[in-house]
């Protein structure tokens, strides 16, 4: 198991995201989709980080890291250029500890907000995905559910957010997904909480 594997997915998504930028301009014509900032999901959710990410607009500077990735607490994600995908497929963290998410929403096309949502260890990620469909912009994506463990509040393109939790008690293989408009289905990884 690996616990950040952060530094290579930098790179590459930071690569990727070039090329899609080129390829993909005139191909999604802009269509204004941010959430409401008030329609932050309740509970433990934070703030967008912008503290932690205090970095200047420019490209060239994008590849570089929101926080310290040696800190224990906390595992940066990022999505995959405008894919819809994670650029972390799993991280690991220890059963009770307090664990800060950041999600900093690399992606430059404007249909792709993301947000992270960590879900209970064999949740039914298809009943979750249709259900944050059904809350919608709203409710932020994110359903009040029993199998929501923890969410971020949704991140335009540029934009970082984060939510601070404490992970489960119970070892397992915990999924997290995006929720935002049916990526559910494509947007997956697993939180391995350790003893
Ligand atoms: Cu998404």
């Amino acid at each position: 198991m690996q616990t950040y594997r952060i530094r290579p997915a930098i790179v590459l998504s930071f690569a990727i995201a070039l090329l899609a930028g080129c390829i993909g301009s005139e191909a999604n014509p802009p269509e204004p989709q941010h959430a409401s900032p008030a329609a932050v999901h309740a509970g433990e959710t934070t703030a967008s980080g912008r503290a932690l990410s205090e970095r200047t607009p420019a490209p060239a500077e994008a590849a570089a890291p929101a926080v310290d990735p040696t800190r224990k607490d906390a595992v940066v994600i990022r999505p995959v250029g405008d894919q819809l995908e994670f650029d972390t497929a799993e991280f690991t963290a220890r059963a009770g500890q307090t664990l800060t998410i950041i999600f900093e929403n690399t992606a430059t096309s404007e249909a792709m907000s993301h947000n992270v949502v960590v879900l209970t260890t064999g949740a039914d990620i298809n009943r979750l995905g249709a259900a944050a469909m059904a809350a919608g912009e709203a409710m932020d994506y994110v359903p009040d559910d029993p199998a929501v463990v923890a969410a971020t509040p949704l991140a335009a393109p540029g934009e970082t957010v984060e939510v601070t939790f404490t992970v489960p008690d119970q070892p397992g293989a915990y999924p997290f997904v995006c929720t935002f408009a049916g990526h559910y289905v494509m947007m997956q990884g697993i939180m391995q909480v350790t003893s």
